[in-house]
């Protein structure tokens, strides 16, 4: 080989090497690259994972704090979020029973309700009698705006027939009514799709089907002849100042009550509280007919409701 051939294949081999040495640098380069996006897409979606995390702990924490508030102040959940109604509380995370804040979607303002976070959860209590201490006996005004006890555990209310058209419009509901008696008893009667009126018709009652074990005495479905007196399907609400149920006289003055009144009632939950059974020249108790009669008043009633189509939390 001449010294020139010897020259161009040292040349030739170097350049190859440089070559080849340059392309695996290349190679390498690119390969640390995509190991490093790698790396900086982990630690992104790191970082996402712990800020729910922590969002979530502040949650929990928060309800537990909740948790450990006293049993008669109503829970005051920041004014973060506004709920329609205990349902979404309940889906919310918040499982206390108390009082809350909600506002119905076409309210103009929220209002307070006691949340009944047991039997299944989510239940926005609208009527409560426990033990007497508040007067039912009153007029149209009060009827429609509320009133009552909205601050202790048992106390007793009326959420408002305003407030009841405002929560019921606003979607599907479940009526449930909790009854007992004197006698540690207790029976319920549960209606699908329980609707309040407006103003202008008088806030009247609509019902669904029923189921329960404490008789049908709203819808009095069973009876077409008692159905005809004694039926609260279709009444519009009525107060002693504002008739208008369907008797020659006034049923509300008379039961001393505020109600969907027919000729007059086969249940009349915000009655006089009696001590179970009772005398007196009308049916004026707190009456469940189908359960006790027309002659016995019941100890306890809860009124709540619900979305028909609420997942109760099985226990
Ligand atoms: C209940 O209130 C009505 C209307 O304000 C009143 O006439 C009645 O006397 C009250 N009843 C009781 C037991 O206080
Ligand atoms: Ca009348």
């Amino acid at each position: 080989m001449g010294k020139m051939a010897k020259m161009f294949s040292f040349m030739l081999v170097t350049t190859i090497l440089v070559i080849g040495r340059e392309s695996w640098a290349l190679e390498n380069c690119l390969q640390e690259q995509a190991r490093l996006r790698a790396q900086v897409h982990l630690l992104e979606t790191r970082v996402k994972q712990q800020q729910v995390k922590i969002a979530q702990l502040l949650h929990e924490k928060e309800i537990q704090f909740l948790e450990r508030g006293e049993e008669n102040s109503v829970i005051d959940l920041g004014g973060k979020r506004q709920y329609a109604d205990c349902s979404e509380i309940f889906n919310d995370g918040y499982k206390r029973s108390g009082f809350y804040k909600i506002k119905p979607l076409q309210s103009l303002a929220e209002f307070s309700v006691y949340c009944d976070m047991s039997d299944g959860g989510g239940w926005t209590v609208i009527q409560r009698r426990s033990d007497g201490s508040e007067n039912f006996s009153r007029g149209w005004d009060d009827y429609e705006n509320g009133f009552g006890n909205f601050v202790q555990k048992n106390g007793e209310y009326w959420l408002g027939n305003k407030n009841l058209h405002l929560l019921t419009t606003q979607g599907d509901y479940t009526l449930k009514i909790d009854l007992a008696d004197f006698e540690k008893n207790s029976n319920y009667a549960q209606y699908k799709n329980f609707k309040v009126g407006d103003e202008k018709n008088s806030y009247e009652l609509n019902i669904g089907e029923y189921s329960g074990t404490a008789g049908d005495a709203l819808g009095v479905n069973f009876h077409p002849e008692m159905q005809w007196w004694g039926s609260h399907q279709n009444m519009k609400f009525s107060t002693w100042d504002r008739d208008n149920d369907n008797y020659e006289g006034n049923c509300a003055e008379e039961d001393q009550s505020g109600w969907w009144f027919n000729r007059c009632h086969s249940a009349n939950l915000n009655g006089l509280y009696y001590p179970g059974s009772y005398r007196a020249e009308t049916d004026n108790g707190i009456i469940w007919h189908t359960w006790h009669g027309w002659w016995y008043s019941l100890k306890s009633v809860v009124m709540k409701i619900r979305p028909n189509d609420f997942i109760p939390n099985i226990v």
